[in-house]
């Protein structure tokens, strides 16, 4: 099919099936553009905790289909390509969570939402990029284990030294490859240029940042600066949505990977595909989910 056939096909079957996509950032602009809504993680899962309809199609990674699943537990909640999954997301065994657990008191567990359901649910509360750092400080224990990213971990344990943090070896592959020596070659290349940190990225690349924050700050903080230029370190999906907000500002990204191949999973075929066959369902061990519900609530609750 053409383009505008599976934009129209897609339409069709959404409003047939009683069907709300939801896309993140990272996805492609395409998939972005016929989302209903588009945001970061946290944004996202509170829409779909409330989404009134009775098929949520998901286009980002597994964790954040299993998070929708997790929230609004009575929908049919489906991800157009199952191979779409984190990295990150497994970087931390269920074994060394209740070895640091069984090892210290007053810890706090604190997962990014970045992790498997499984994780989730022996964490006392989830995290993301947007988030991380009212949650820790709102924490009364005095302990955190961050799970499962190191960066995204250190980055808030910077600006909380009242807390003791132990921390786990995770990271994000692509984050990482947008090194200290790649940033300081773009800006000597653009003098002018803001830079833009994910803090996903390692600790030596935030420390440059004029701004560090989640995708959603980052959009947030580029549409507002009076700049013209930003040297930008995140994933390269989301400058549709800051060219959208920004269009004639420019954005250079740096990075060996600047795109994360699971979120490039979902285009307008297999998103067709997704609301065609109705496949493929997050399905989870109720067990497993009432916990982890637990986290994200936490989440919500706490991030107010
Ligand atoms: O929290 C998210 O959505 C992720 C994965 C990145 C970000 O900073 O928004
Ligand atoms: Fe995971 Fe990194 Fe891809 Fe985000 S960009 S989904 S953290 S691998």
């Amino acid at each position: 099919m053409k383009k505008q056939e599976l934009i129209q096909a897609i339409q069709t079957l959404k409003k047939e099936k009683d069907a709300i996509i939801l896309a993140h950032y990272y996805t492609d602009g395409d998939v972005q553009e016929i989302a209903d809504y588009v945001g970061d993680s946290y944004y996202l899962s509170k829409i779909a905790k409330e989404a009134p309809q009775q098929l949520i199609v998901f286009c980002g990674v597994l964790f954040m289909g299993e998070s929708a699943k997790i929230l609004n537990p009575d929908k049919k909640v489906l991800m157009p390509d199952p191979k779409a999954d984190c990295p990150m997301a497994h970087m931390v065994t269920l074994e060394e969570i209740k070895r640091v657990r069984a090892e210290h008191e007053d810890l706090a567990v604190v997962c990014y939402i970045n992790s498997t359901a499984e994780i989730k649910a022996l964490s006392d509360v989830c995290v993301t990029s947007a988030n991380a750092l009212k949650i820790v400080k709102n924490i009364e224990a005095s302990k955190i284990f961050f799970i499962p990213d190191e960066n995204l971990g250190s980055y808030v344990a910077q600006q909380v030294p009242e807390k003791e943090f132990i921390f786990n070896k995770g990271f994000c592959p692509i984050h990482k490859s947008m090194s200290k020596e790649l940033v300081q070659e773009a800006k000597a290349q653009y003098p002018e240029a803001e830079i833009l940190i994910h803090p996903e990225c390692t600790p030596d690349v935030v420390a440059l940042g004029d701004y560090v924050g989640s995708t959603s700050g980052i959009i947030e903080y580029a549409t507002k600066s009076n700049k013209e230029e930003f040297i930008v370190c995140t994933e390269i999906g989301i400058e549709y949505a800051l060219k959208q907000n920004n269009p004639h500002k420019v954005f250079r990204f740096v990075g060996e990977m600047k795109a994360c191949a699971s979120m490039k999973c979902v285009s307008l075929e297999t998103l067709y595909e997704t609301l065609k066959n109705e496949q493929y369902e997050i399905t989870l061990d109720e067990d497993v989910m009432k916990k982890a519900e637990h986290a994200l609530l936490e989440m919500h609750r706490l991030a107010q």
